[in-house]
């Protein structure tokens, strides 16, 4: 068994839940934050079957975008201006980051 950690974007979750539930994939969706943009994403918990990776890893690589966001980063201008301006950078997040992780147990009481 293996347990799968996949962070998404939250324009993706809600899609990529259905589809685990329509595969019959057991999963604990949790609210997260990035590190860097600060905003929200979601962190799926998946833990699975060996045999079963390969159908999971697709079915969210399927189903999470890669899109472009911007986000303000201070950066200062000229020499001779006092203080930093917001400006805004473009940063390509990705459809998925995702974590294969070995699981030591699993207990279901
Ligand atoms: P964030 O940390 O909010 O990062 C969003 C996007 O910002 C990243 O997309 C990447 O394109 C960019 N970015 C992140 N750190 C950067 C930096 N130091 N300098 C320049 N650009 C940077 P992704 O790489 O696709 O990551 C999407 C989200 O996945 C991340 O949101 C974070 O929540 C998670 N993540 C990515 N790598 C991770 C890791 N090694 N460990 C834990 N979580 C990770």
């Amino acid at each position: 068994m293996k347990m799968i950690m996949a962070i998404v974007q939250d324009k993706d979750s809600n899609r990529l839940a259905n589809k685990l539930i329509d595969a019959d994939i057991r999963a604990t969706k949790l609210s997260s934050t990035g590190g860097f943009l600060k905003s929200g994403n979601s962190t799926f918990i998946i833990g699975i079957e060996d045999k079963r990776i390969e159908e999971a890893l697709k079915l969210i690589e399927e189903t999470c975008q890669s899109r472009k966001q911007y986000v303000s980063s201070p950066i200062t201008l000229d020499i001779s201006l006092d203080g930093q301006v917001p400006y805004p950078v473009e940063v390509e997040v990705g459809g998925a980051t995702v974590f294969v992780l070995p699981v030591e147990g699993f207990y279901h009481y």
